[in-house]
């Protein structure tokens, strides 16, 4: 069986770039150009997904004459752990049920906050400058409203969870963590007040001190001052 990952560089497809260093299995990555427009039409050339959308990361795997492409990147790290029987924790275990909660949560409720926060930054970015106030308005009005707030409830929730637990599944490293991190990594640049979390900083610190983490970020191509502009962006 072969892979190949459709990657775009300081996006969502880096965790997937992280998940293949930590399995340490072979595959072949593309990365596609920064301009999303033509990035996406030059993987859509080689790539047919299933709802016809290009999104990254795609995944190829390639077995004998067939290949099926799989996306989301919840669902591509859950079928490569399976396949590799590694970074999974069984729910009878102790710490199964918060490996099953934590594994959905991720996508399902911290990144749609953070991707609003992306939505309304590019609203005010794309219009016209001379009513460009009202957007920027709009977008100051829903985080202060809405994004901060609920943000604020969930890192909460979050750290206390982190101050008695060194992984999100307890003492063992699992793939829910290699999710979190995109999301927590991007709130630390577009919630105000960040720093407050000791217990978020202490395990994004542990995060990235992982040699395979810091061995994806040359492979993926990760640019940190261009992701810290991109999400700093988004603060009121
Ligand atoms: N829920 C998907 C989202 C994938 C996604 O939207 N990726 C972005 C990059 S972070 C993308 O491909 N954007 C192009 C587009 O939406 O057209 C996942 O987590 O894999």
């Amino acid at each position: 069986m072969q892979f190949k990952l459709y990657h775009l560089a300081n996006s969502r497809s880096q965790r997937i770039v992280w998940l293949f260093a930590e399995l340490d299995i072979p595959y072949e990555l593309i990365i596609s150009e920064t301009n999303l427009t033509n990035a996406k039409k030059n993987a859509k050339k080689v790539v047919s997904t299933k709802n016809n959308a290009m999104k990254f990361p795609t995944l190829e795997i390639i077995d004998k004459n067939t290949t099926i492409t799989l996306t989301e990147s919840s669902a591509i790290i859950e079928y490569l752990c399976q396949q590799q029987q590694k970074l999974g924790v069984n729910l009878a275990d102790e710490a199964g049920l918060d490996f099953c909660f934590y594994k959905h949560y991720v996508d399902a409720s911290l990144m749609p906050l953070l991707a609003l926060k992306q939505v309304f930054q590019q609203i005010v970015v794309h219009t016209p400058w001379l009513v460009r106030p009202m957007s920027q308005l709009y977008k100051f009005g829903l985080n202060r409203s809405y994004l901060d707030p609920e943000l604020k409830i969930q890192l909460k929730q979050l750290n206390r969870h982190l101050e008695s637990h060194h992984w999100l599944a307890g003492n063992t490293f699992s793939y829910a963590d290699i999710l979190l991190w995109f999301p927590l990594h991007a709130a630390k640049y577009a919630f105000p007040r960040f720093e407050q979390y000791s217990a978020l900083i202490r395990y994004l610190n542990d995060l990235e001190a992982r040699p395979a983490f810091q061995q994806s970020l040359k492979i993926g191509a990760w640019n940190a001052d261009q992701f810290q502009y991109y999400w700093s962006m988004t603060r009121a």
